[in-house]
């Protein structure tokens, strides 16, 4: 009888072994559309674009949400904010006054502050 309850016990768990786990992972991009921006000068422009582009190696803003049933079920997925997210969001630190005009002198403390 002990015996027969150990190898019952034993085709259960080789049987979730050999189902193994479900598991889905994804990447969804979050992205918006880009906010309408005018510069003063084309040095205004090329400051910003340049501290734009090295920001945007340093953001670590990924999100990823995990749900999980142990060994039967595994879902995955992560937010990355896209290209827009990025400029929007230097656009407002940027733009001190918010008049939607980025000028040079606003260019070149948001670079200053990189
Ligand atoms: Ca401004």
């Amino acid at each position: 009888m002990k015996r027969l309850k150990l190898e019952l016990i034993a085709i259960a768990v080789l049987g979730v072994a050999l189902a193994g786990c479900i598991t889905h992972k994804s990447v969804v991009y979050q992205n918006v559309e880009r906010v309408k921006v005018e510069f003063e000068s084309d040095a205004a422009a090329r400051l910003f674009y340049e501290t734009l582009n090295k920001i945007s190696g340093d953001r670590h803003s990924e999100s990823t949400t995990t749900i999980s049933i142990p060994i039967i079920f595994e879902n995955e997925q992560k937010t990355v904010p896209g290209p827009n997210v990025r400029f929007n969001d230097a656009v407002a630190a940027c733009d001190s006054n918010k008049d939607g005009k980025i000028t040079e002198l606003e260019a070149r403390v948001f670079a200053n502050q990189h």
